[in-house]
């Protein structure tokens, strides 16, 4: 991880090093926080934030069902992470709000224990390294499942809801894949460790339905909407794990990962990236860095001292702009 300067903390910009906090915090024994992986982009009219809004209402709804009352409405965090942004001198990021218990009380009915809000902004490149983008990576189906909509909550970004990926993510690594396939407990397809997937077959794009146990990715409904605006059909339906080896195209779509061909499964041959995900990708990179005009409404402009005569200014920004430190 490569330290950038401050950290937004309750209101405050403290120092990358100085953001701590107390080892009985309750997020930390209890996984009770939920957060948001975000990505801000230097386009031709400026930084922007990927469908900045759409995260933050999912930040607010996964706080929700948990039961944590966020301290700051969801324009509060966002015109912070603008300023975050700027006072770092950051042009493109990966952007990570967090909303998490804190110290105050443990147990598990924890209303002492504070909701305490942090975002940072940093950068992370290719997460699944920079090769993956082009040359596709290989997947292993995991031998765990995905978190169930009877015990959990698979739809709520939630820090606890992670050690299932956790687990998946080191199985396939450690047997020496790039990425872990989860199955549902149906053993229909889901998603990867941190991404969600897609699979062309016979000219249709499927992918699994949002009732799913899947994170509803913010990525998957801007490639499902790119697809169809190229002309696809796209299908949300149940994927079945043989699908997945019989499959034309298999690619995966998150924030971290963007869009990420899959080129064996399970040591099945798939091929190099095919035309289908090519062509997706291309639009959807495109869309990610500000240079398909269609999609131009998914961007929250982040007003800088240079940009702010560009035409992607949003202007509503409430905050006075602040000069980057050199
Ligand atoms: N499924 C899971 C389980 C998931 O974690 C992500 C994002 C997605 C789907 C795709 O969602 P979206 O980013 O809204 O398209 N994973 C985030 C966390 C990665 C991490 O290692 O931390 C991310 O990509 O930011």
């Amino acid at each position: 991880m490569d330290p950038v300067e401050l950290i937004w903390r309750k209101r405050e910009f403290v120092a990358w090093e100085d953001a701590q906090t107390h080892v009985l915090s309750h997020g930390l024994h209890y996984g009770t926080g939920v957060f948001e992986g975000i990505r801000c982009y230097d386009t031709p009219r400026g930084p922007a934030v990927f469908r900045h809004q759409d995260h933050l209402d999912r930040l607010e709804k996964s706080a929700e069902l948990y039961y944590l009352e966020l301290p700051y409405s969801a324009e509060e965090i966002r015109l912070a992470t603008h300023e975050l942004l700027r006072r770092n001198d950051l042009r493109s990021a990966y952007i990570r709000p967090l909303a998490y218990r804190g110290y105050g009380s443990l147990g598990l009915y924890a209303k002492d224990a504070p909701v305490d809000v942090i975002i940072a902004a940093f950068p992370w490149g290719a997460y699944l390294g920079e090769e993956s983008k082009n040359g596709g990576i290989r997947a292993k189906v995991s031998s765990w499942r995905r978190i169930s909509p009877a015990g959990s909550i698979p739809h709520a970004k939630a820090s606890g809801s992670y050690l299932n990926s956790i687990l998946a993510k080191t199985e396939s690594s450690n047997a020496g894949y790039d990425e872990a396939i989860l199955l549902d407990e149906r053993g229909f397809v889901c998603e990867g460790s941190g991404e969600n997937i897609f699979v062309v077959r016979d000219d249709q794009i499927l992918t699994p339905p949002h009732v799913a146990s899947i994170l509803d990715g913010i990525n998957r409904k801007s490639v499902i909407q790119i697809a169809r605006d190229l002309g696809y059909t796209v299908v949300e339906r149940d994927i079945a794990r043989a699908e997945l080896y019989l499959a034309d195209e298999v690619f995966l779509t998150g924030t971290a990962a963007e869009l990420v061909p899959v080129r064996e499964i399970d040591d099945h041959p798939l091929g190099d990236p095919g035309e289908v995900t090519r062509q997706v990708q291309a639009k959807f990179e495109d869309a990610l860095c500000g240079k398909a005009e269609e999609y131009l409404e998914w961007l929250d402009f982040v007003e800088t001292p240079d940009a702010s005569d560009s035409p992607g200014a949003n202007g509503s920004e409430s905050i006075g702009r602040i000069t980057p430190a050199a």
